[in-house]
């Protein structure tokens, strides 16, 4: 059982996923000895005095901005879509996407004001309805907690919003993307709290 201190810094990574190896291995690179192995929920680092904390990535802006963690790193996505309070260090390069509408690749769909009326699955619906009040178009937009590549497929939606790397997913499912809301990467973020340590080791970083 690994025992906090208070002095430590906190650090919260995302647990398993997209994010997690590029994150520690940032963490690396600025110093940190993290056992990469390390499967447990938290992790000490000797040199720094600093604890991992391992999350879904949904949960980590929250726990950075109730000051529970001092740092965290997550998708600019995941950041926007849910405002928090933590505040943004730097970009870090990595984990790069763009939040995009997709459509069939029959769509009558042309313009942004062709969604007018229509219904759009997403797992970003904050952003989602952000972009669609700014474009003044009126959509139903339904919540999916994933898997929203299938929602045209199933006559359950007439377009999506979601996340392209490759766009080798849109292609498996028949889709195309239409319009671009954001592009995103990962970002290291902070406490609102954050506590005068005697050493941080994100210092440089935030210049
Ligand atoms: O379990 P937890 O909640 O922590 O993880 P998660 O399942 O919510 O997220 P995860 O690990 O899939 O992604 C973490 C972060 O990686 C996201 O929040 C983004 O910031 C970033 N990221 C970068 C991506 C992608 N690229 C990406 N391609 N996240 C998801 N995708 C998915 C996308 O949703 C779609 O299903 O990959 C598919 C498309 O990929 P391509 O390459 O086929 O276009
Ligand atoms: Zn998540």
């Amino acid at each position: 059982m690994i025992q906090l201190k208070t002095k430590d810094i906190r650090i919260a990574v995302q647990s398993k996923g997209r994010l997690k190896t590029d994150s520690i291995e940032f963490l690396i690179s600025i110093g940190f000895d993290i056992d990469e192995s390390d499967r447990a929920l938290l992790s000490s680092c000797n040199k720094y005095e600093a604890d991992v904390i391992y999350l879904r990535d949904d949960d980590i802006p929250q726990y950075v901005a109730s000051g529970v963690a001092d740092f965290g790193i997550v998708g600019e996505n995941v950041y926007y879509e849910s405002p928090s309070g933590a505040r943004i260090v730097k970009k870090l390069g990595f984990s790069k996407c763009s939040l995009v509408v997709a459509i069939p690749n029959d769509s009558d769909i042309k313009e942004v004001s062709d969604l007018e009326g229509r219904k759009i699955a997403t797992s970003y619906p904050n952003l989602l309805k952000a972009y669609l009040n700014k474009a003044e178009v009126k959509a139903e937009v339904v919540l999916v907690k994933g898997s929203a590549e299938v929602a045209p497929v199933l006559g359950f939606a007439d377009a999506i919003c979601d996340l392209v790397q490759s766009g080798k997913t849109l292609k498996e499912n028949g889709l195309k993307p239409a319009f671009k809301i954001m592009e995103s990467q990962a970002i290291l973020i902070e406490s609102p709290f954050l506590k005068d340590f005697e050493f941080n080791p994100f210092q440089n970083e935030s210049n």
